[in-house]
């Protein structure tokens, strides 16, 4: 069924999404490689790997307590893009798998259920004592005590740093391959394996692939379709389109 005119695509197929930081911009909070994101800050090697943490546990906390406290500010909220997704999900008849690499929870505060963290989240810790992940939405210390097995000094927030696994790998290869159509949205195409789940979807699944970025990602040539402009624009006229066709 030929369904936005460019897509070749049946009612019934699998859509896999993939998010990032673009699409949470126009909530207010940051990206990372914009000329205003947070790369431009604070450098990845301070704050975003294993041996920061190790070397330097405070000043990591510090650096993910202030995002915390940003996301959780009353004027941070899910914008139209998130939104748009929440009501493909629940419109449309085949699966739609979202695998976001943001840390925020507006995709859920939106709607959208099936729904993969591949980075982590903000609002949970991880002990590295027991294993176990919590809701997590106050400061984070070195001396803060985790909730399921009472040590001190154990957390961390649970987010994928650098030269660490992704989550739900596992998942997300199946759904890739396996797909009619992928669709990638504000994120710059620099971090793997991510960045390569496009070519994934393209190879494995012959899967239609768009982009829907501000402006051109450096994967761009990757993609067989893309439509640019801001997510809050781009993203509901994009839906709109797909779900004319089982309305
Ligand atoms: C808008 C907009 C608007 C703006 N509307 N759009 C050499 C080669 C290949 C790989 C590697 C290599 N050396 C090392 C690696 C691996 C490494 C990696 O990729 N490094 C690269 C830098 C080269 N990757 C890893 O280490 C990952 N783990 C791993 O690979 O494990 C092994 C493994 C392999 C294979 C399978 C399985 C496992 C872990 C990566 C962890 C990334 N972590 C971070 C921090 C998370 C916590 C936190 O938030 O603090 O994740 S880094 C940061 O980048 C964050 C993001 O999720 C991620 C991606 O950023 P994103 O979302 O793309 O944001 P931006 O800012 O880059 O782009 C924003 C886009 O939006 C832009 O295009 C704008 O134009 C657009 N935009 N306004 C629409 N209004």
């Amino acid at each position: 069924m030929n369904i936005v005119g460019e897509i070749q695509l049946s009612v019934d197929s699998r859509i896999v999404i993939l998010t990032g930081a673009g699409i949470s911009r126009e909530s207010g909070l940051a990206t990372f490689r914009d000329p205003d994101g947070i790369w431009a800050r604070v450098r990845i090697e301070d704050v975003a790997t294993p041996e920061a943490f190790a070397r330097d546990p405070e000043r990591v906390h510090a650096f993910y307590n202030a995002r915390r406290k940003g996301l959780l500010d009353a004027a941070v909220t899910p914008n139209a893009a998130h939104l748009a997704l929440a009501l493909l999900e629940a419109e449309w008849p085949g699966e739609v798998l979202l695998v976001t690499q943001n840390i925020d929870d507006l995709h859920e505060r939106a709607g959208s259920a099936n729904l993969i963290h591949m980075h982590g989240e903000l609002l949970k810790a991880r002990c590295l004592a027991c294993g176990s992940a919590s809701a997590w939405r106050q400061e984070m210390t070195g001396e803060s005590r985790c909730p399921s097995c009472g040590e001190t000094g154990s957390l961390r927030v649970d987010v994928v740093w650098f030269g660490e696994m992704p989550y739900e790998m596992a998942r997300i290869e199946r759904a890739l391959g396996d797909c009619g159509l992928f669709v990638s949205i504000g994120t710059s195409g620099n971090v793997y394996p991510a960045a390569g789940f496009v070519a994934e979807a393209h190879h494995r699944a012959g899967a239609h692939c768009m982009e829907l970025n501000l402006e051109p990602s450096d994967g761009a040539s990757l993609f067989d379709a893309a439509r640019y402009g801001p997510a809050t624009e781009v993203v509901p006229g994009f839906v709109e389109d797909l779900l004319k066709a089982v309305r």
